[in-house]
């Protein structure tokens, strides 16, 4: 689904993050930034080896932070590197999360994105559970969009058809309670 606001729009859709046509992709990374499992391994491996070469430098990044790289071997011109909270480990997790989503797209309008996809963070090895965090992550964007000068499309990229179907009514009561369309 897709909802929309003064030429701002957030939509879901099933597929991977990978391989999204955007100007910008979210990393669920580590706090290592290294290859690992899951979303950061996808993406290192469809980036190919410049993108570890690029992050080992960064020094690392903290619960809640972002970071920027370029995209290499991805369709998206950046990746924005952002390590979400492990739930009921890193507290206040509700807090860190929305952190994560805030900043990585101030990080993205930063360097003059236009369209960003991002995963579920913190919803597989960091065990958030699906509805508690996309709770989270449509409040932070919906209060933070507002604010981006050339940010104007979000897109939520779930990896199964039941995590959308988690997130549309999430999404839905959000956004109408928050006058988008
Ligand atoms: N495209 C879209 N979504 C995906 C993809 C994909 N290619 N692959 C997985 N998902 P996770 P986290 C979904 O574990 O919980 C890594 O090992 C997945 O089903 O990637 O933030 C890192 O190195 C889930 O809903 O991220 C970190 O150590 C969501 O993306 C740690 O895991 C996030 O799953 C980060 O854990």
């Amino acid at each position: 689904m897709r909802v929309e606001r003064n030429g701002q729009s957030i939509e879901t859709c099933r597929g991977d993050i990978t391989r999204q046509e955007v100007d910008a992709v979210v990393n669920a990374a580590n706090a290592q930034l290294a290859p690992g499992g899951g979303v950061a391994g996808a993406i290192h491996r469809a980036a190919g080896p410049e993108l570890w070469e690029a992050c080992r430098p960064l020094g690392g990044c903290g619960v809640g932070e972002a970071k920027v790289t370029d995209g290499f071997g991805l369709p998206a011109r950046k990746i924005v590197h952002t390590v979400g909270p492990v739930y009921a480990r890193d507290e206040p997790s509700a807090e860190l999360l929305a952190a994560s989503y805030r900043n990585s797209i101030a990080a993205a309008d930063g360097v003059a994105a236009r369209s960003i996809a991002f995963p579920a963070l913190s919803t597989g090895a960091f065990g958030y559970p699906m509805e508690a965090a996309a709770e989270v992550a449509f409040r932070a964007l919906i209060e933070g969009l507002p604010g981006c000068a050339s940010l104007r499309e979000v897109r939520m990229v779930l990896f199964a058809d039941a995590d959308v179907a988690v997130h549309d009514p999430v999404l839905r009561r959000l956004a109408s309670a928050a006058g988008w369309e």
